[in-house]
């Protein structure tokens, strides 16, 4: 079996892959310290052009090596902070309104890649088989197919994959879905994301879909699969068992005084709905009046992409909602939102989920929703908290025991609270067990193993079959 190489935007530190970090990180290097391998990626630093172009760094950790670069400022601004977060990012979750095109910021997101690739080169054996994460990167495999690599290279888009119509905002769809095409696996995390493919193939690009998954375009053959990301179900229960008794959490029951807890933790993000939620959250407590006083809305909100413009303007309208909904139903000694803008330690997030009645996770549009699974995970069995749950994250379509709500139905999400806040234990649990099970069948390694098996099997392809495969 050949090594593993693993390309990602940023790059876990050895450290986080023992960890401290998300499921996800630690679920890569799982499959990185079994076949050995390369992490290759950017290393989260801008720097000179001089340190930039003398990388990548590398790193050992056993079979693993950890090789990152820097990226200057021109190709930051360009590359990550235009192209990927202020182009790619919005329209992929739908928000066109959000989005803006540059030919410079796409000519540099192009550029890094190719640049990028050319780094990866030299570090690459013949036997290799080569994973790409997401959509900063969707030009990579045609980069490194220009540089002659012939091996198996496969692509999982972690966010969602937008319908065609969507997609021809993007100036240079076309060129998109050509450079996609260039790779062998495609996958992708629910079976509309994949059909939004399929679409665009046949509809815009005069291609084909076999009804084996495999697909014809651009003169190019590759296969597409659906891939649903998980979580390690158990060990997050174990964690947040183990954790539910320290001060934090002790220290947050106190100040609950027996009111309900309603949780939610996101990046700061626009696509999660956080503005929505606020709103339903606001309608509970002005329809049903014997709430106030009894439920609190604890939301965690660390910030991301900070310098891009539409982030600052989500930090503000939350900010004021938040003061705004706080204004008219505080009282002395009650605050119905906490909004907590900074990060957590994972342990101490999936300790929080334990002791709250209901996890509230309502993206306008997401991937998947690991926060989603991570609630489900955390619950104790004996007294679960409820999931209500956004239909449209990804997580939606597996996790049947949540209750599910439309974020733009405000009075619908505000129901779905009573409801959960209501709901006896025998259907919690019923609820719960429906969710664990699904939890437990496809998990973080059911996803990255199911992947990595489809890639190996691949035929590979001969030299100068730089194109697709045969
Ligand atoms: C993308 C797609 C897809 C959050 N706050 C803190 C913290 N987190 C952790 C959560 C969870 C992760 O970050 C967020 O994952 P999500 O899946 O919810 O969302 P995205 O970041 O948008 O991820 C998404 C995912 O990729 C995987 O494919 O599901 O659809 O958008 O693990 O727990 N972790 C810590 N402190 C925090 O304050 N430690």
């Amino acid at each position: 079996m050949g090594r593993l190489i693993v390309v990602s935007n940023r790059v876990a530190t050895p450290t986080e892959t023992k960890g401290s970090a998300g499921g996800l990180a630690v679920g890569v290097f799982g499959a990185l310290k079994d076949a050995g391998g390369v992490w290759f990626g950017w290393s989260g630093d801008v720097v000179s052009e001089t340190v930039a172009n003398a990388g990548p760094m590398l790193e050992q950790d056993g079979a693993v090596t950890f090789a990152t670069v820097g990226l200057t400022r021109k190709d930051y601004d360009q590359y990550y902070r235009g192209f990927s977060n202020a182009t790619l990012w919005p329209v992929f979750h739908y928000r066109n309104d959000l989005a803006r095109y540059e030919r410079e910021e796409y000519a540099g997101y192009r550029r890094v890649n190719a640049w990028l690739a050319h780094k990866l080169v030299k570090l690459l054996e013949p036997d290799d088989i080569i994973w790409i994460h997401d959509y900063h990167l969707i030009p990579f495999a045609e980069a490194l197919r220009s540089e002659g690599v012939t091996n198996r290279i496969g692509f999982f888009l972690h966010i969602p994959f937008p319908a065609p119509q969507i997609l021809l905002n993007i100036p240079p769809h076309e060129e998109l879905v050509k450079s996609l095409s260039c790779y062998d696996l495609l996958g992708f995390q629910t079976a509309t994301d994949q059909q939004a493919f399929h679409d665009y193939v046949t509809r815009h690009a005069r291609g084909t879909v076999s009804a084996d998954g495999s697909v014809e375009a651009f003169g190019r053959k590759l296969r597409t699969g659906v891939y649903r990301i998980g979580v390690f179900p158990d060990e997050i229960a174990e964690q947040a068992k183990r954790y539910e008794s320290r001060q934090h959490v002790l220290e947050l029951k106190q100040s609950l005084e027996g009111r309900k807890l309603i949780m939610s933790v996101d990046r700061l993000d626009y696509s999660k709905g956080l503005v929505e939620r606020f709103r339903a959250f606001e309608l509970l407590l002005e329809r049903s009046p014997e709430w106030r006083g009894n439920v609190t809305l604890v939301q965690i909100a660390p910030p991301t992409r900070s310098d891009v413009a539409t982030y600052q303007k989500i930090r503000q309208d939350l900010e004021y909602e938040a003061g705004r909904i706080n204004g008219r139903y505080s009282g002395l000694d009650y605050t119905p939102i906490r909004y907590l803008n900074q990060q957590y330690d994972r342990w101490k997030l999936m300790s929080l989920f334990r002791e709250s009645q209901i996890g509230f996770v309502t993206p306008l549009h997401d991937g998947m929703n690991l926060v989603a699974k991570e609630y489900v995970a955390a619950q104790n069995p004996d007294d679960p908290g409820v999931l209500v749950l956004s239909i449209f994250a990804g997580a939606a379509a597996e996790l049947s025991g949540a209750v599910l709500v439309n974020p733009h139905d405000a009075i619908g999400m505000c129901e779905a609270l009573q409801r959960a806040l209501q709901m006896p234990l025998d259907a919690r649990q019923r609820r719960h067990e429906i969710n664990m099970a699904a939890l437990r069948e496809n998990d973080l390694g059911v996803w990255r193993d199911s992947f990595l098996r489809d890639l190996r099997s691949v035929p590979v392809r001969r030299s100068g079959e730089g194109g697709g495969h045969q």
